[in-house]
């Protein structure tokens, strides 16, 4: 298969982006969503509904017995909840802290790789819950194919882990990518990742969608690179740049072979030089069943958590 032109005539038309196109329609939104403003997130909190099961990529900072590390503190392992039980765990939430804005899926794996069960949680929650803002984070390979159903389903903010917007550095970060179950590895993964990420963005961004672009800072792999990408995703009308520290999570292949986590020391160094674009910076890393204000998780007290392991399938057998 033959993605590199693809991929590239994707990193093109970067150049052809505007940079004005947010969703006038969101910014009262905005102003109550606790990762989009620092204000919201003195008084607003948010609820993550831990239904994406399985994911389709293999990061390499990532092992699958816990939580997705691209929006979620590595080592931490949530238990799952069905769709159906979204609505409960709400009630519960709110049973301890009322001032809940945003219901989000974020974790433990991609929210897109079985989109079903994600769409299906916000069709629940949203019959109930009519006024909260729905927010969804991904890894970006499904996204494009699924925008018309987020939107649909009343999903408002998306965000996506993007780490390079350089094919050769994306294949140092990623081991394989399954779309539409082939396995791909390589360059060509890379590629199509980054492919597929770009579109995704650039169609969310185009459809109205507040976008935000979380990358993780990988020192030796992607730390020269952050700039350049900020003004990519500039260019493409993306709303908020959050940058945040690799912690490479245990027996992922990064820490085998012994890169060092990231500090948010190196954190402010890079992003400090970075113009024209909203910088996060107060993002928690939460966990992908985090609930209540970011500096104040609630989710150990919850007692509608189902103990069951995630979905460690590999898109290639032996791998
Ligand atoms: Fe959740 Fe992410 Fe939506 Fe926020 S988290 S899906 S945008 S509602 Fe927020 Fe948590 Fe940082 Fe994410 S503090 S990890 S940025
Ligand atoms: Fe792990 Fe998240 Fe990457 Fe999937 S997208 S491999 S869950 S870090």
């Amino acid at each position: 298969m033959k993605t590199d032109n693809k991929a590239i005539n994707s990193i093109r038309n970067i150049e052809k982006d505007s940079n004005n196109n947010v969703s006038v329609d969101n910014n009262e939104d905005i102003k109550r969503h606790p990762c989009f403003s620092i204000e919201a997130s003195k008084s607003y909190g948010r609820i993550h509904l831990p239904v994406a099961k399985s994911c389709n990529i293999s990061c390499n900072y990532c092992h699958r017995d816990y939580d997705c590390p691209n929006e979620s503190r590595p080592g931490v392992t949530s238990r799952l909840l069905e769709p159906e039980e979204a609505v409960e765990r709400i009630y519960e939430v709110k049973s301890f802290y009322d001032e809940i804005s945003v219901a989000a899926v974020a974790g433990p794996g991609d929210s897109l790789s079985d989109p079903e069960n994600t769409l299906k949680t916000f069709e629940l929650v949203r019959k109930e819950f009519p006024k909260l803002i729905f927010c969804m984070s991904t890894n970006g390979l499904n996204l494009k194919e699924n925008i018309n159903d987020l939107k649909d389903a009343g999903i408002k903010f998306i965000t996506v882990t993007l780490n390079a917007t350089d094919a050769a550095i994306a294949s140092k970060i990623y081991k394989y990518v399954n779309y539409k179950g082939v396995c791909y590895k390589g360059n060509e993964s890379a590629e199509l990742l980054l492919e597929k990420q770009l579109d995704g963005i650039r169609t969310a961004v185009s459809e109205g969608f507040t976008v935000k672009i979380n990358s993780v800072l990988i020192p030796g792999i992607n730390d020269t690179h952050i700039k350049e990408m900020s003004e990519s995703i500039k260019k493409m009308g993306v709303y908020l740049f959050n940058v945040m520290p690799m912690i490479p999570a245990e027996k992922s292949f990064f820490q085998k072979i012994g890169i060092q986590a990231a500090t948010r020391q190196d954190i402010t160094d890079i992003t400090s030089g970075l113009t024209g674009i909203n910088i996060m910076k107060h993002c928690r890393q939460c966990r992908s069943d985090a609930a209540g204000l970011l500096g104040n998780d609630i989710s150990g007290k919850l007692n509608n958590n189902k103990e069951e392991n995630h979905d460690n399938r590999k898109c290639c057998s032996g791998m």
